[in-house]
């Protein structure tokens, strides 16, 4: 069995939490990662604070476990967000898309746990201080919104920076030797996104997860640059037409984020393979079938206990 800091930080079975994805992790992903063992998550990003709410009963309707709240402190629903997880006593809220300094103090007199994901060791250590449970070191190999860094530079960094809170690895993790490797950089357990989004229970439409499946290595791209917001996501039609508006000079910023909207709803709710946007990791050319989240889970430590136990014969 494989027992890493988190699992008695968050009292969960597997190391494990639940990326906090867009329009992809509702009640039922966050459900059901949570009644497999690991800490599911719902995205509040695409939902105002009464639609959180219904999303987070439905979420208790079909487990008695703990579930988090993950909060895009991008999303103009965020104050209102940031308040409906108080009041409906979740415990633990993930951050992600910026710097969550003004809400920690009121989440931890509620007794939320929070663990922002961070994308450089400033920021990590700003958190530490500000009162953060653990940081979420996340690399660029991650879907959606990103960093500069890898999980690889940007992980001991991290967990050189910060004194005494744990550190969980994201960013391009989907396998035992994934989560074997971040235990050796010195993460305290892994979330996991881009996998969760091809488990049996995630509900996003079948051309999505056929999409990743079908993925390579080098099928993923990154798109927003020029206005400060880099996406990485599964090349398609969506993201050749945005590199071209991108780069044109005659391009603006509100034609762009118009072009932006509604893009990863249409992928993740609608299949739709023209003008979609299907946001997914550098992990996807690992995915190789569907399987149940406890599976995942499962098969991913145990893969990771292996090659931890048998680390040692290179030392001589
Ligand atoms: O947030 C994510 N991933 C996301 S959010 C999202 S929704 C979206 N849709 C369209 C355009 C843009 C976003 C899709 N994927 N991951 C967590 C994450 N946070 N990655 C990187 C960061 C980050 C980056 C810089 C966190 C903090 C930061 O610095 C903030 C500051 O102010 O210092």
């Amino acid at each position: 069995m494989l027992r890493l800091p988190i699992c008695e930080l968050l009292s969960i079975e597997f190391p494990i939490i639940q990326g906090g994805m867009a329009w992809v992790a509702d009640a039922h992903l966050a459900a059901a990662v949570s009644n497999a063992g690991g800490m599911g998550l719902i995205a509040g990003m695409s939902m105002n604070g009464e639609q959180l709410r219904a999303e987070i009963h439905k979420a208790r309707s079909l487990t008695d476990k703990p579930f988090g709240v993950n909060i895009m402190l991008m999303s103009p629903h965020t104050p209102e967000v940031a308040k409906v997880v108080i009041e409906e006593k979740i415990p633990v809220v993930t951050t992600g898309a910026g710097n969550p300094s003004s809400y920690i103090k009121a989440w931890k007199e509620a007794g939320i746990q929070v663990l922002p994901v961070v994308a450089s060791s400033g920021l990590a250590k700003m958190m530490e201080r500000a009162g953060a449970d653990a940081v979420i070191a996340e690399g660029c190999e991650a879907g959606g919104h990103i960093g500069e860094l890898t999980t690889m530079a940007l992980l001991p960094q991290v967990c050189d920076a910060v004194k005494n809170i744990p550190v969980i690895a994201a960013g391009g993790i989907a396998d035992g030797r994934g989560l074997a490797a971040a235990v050796m950089l010195g993460a305290a357990g892994a979330q996991l996104g881009t996998a969760f989004l091809v488990a049996e229970e995630c509900t996003i439409h079948e051309n999505y997860k056929k999409r990743v499946l079908a993925a390579k290595d080098i099928d993923t791209l990154t798109t927003g640059h020029r206005f400060g917001h880099p996406v990485r996501a599964l090349k398609s039609n969506f993201t050749r037409t945005y590199r071209k508006k991108e780069f044109a000079p005659e391009s603006t910023q509100e034609e762009l984020e118009a072009l932006g909207v509604g893009a990863l709803r249409r992928a993740a709710r609608e299949g739709d393979e023209e003008n979609g946007c299907f946001m997914a990791g550098q992990s996807a050319g690992l995915q190789k079938s569907i399987r149940p989240a406890r599976q995942i889970m499962e098969e991913m430590t145990a893969q990771a206990e292996e090659i931890l136990k048998g680390a040692a014969r290179w030392v001589k």
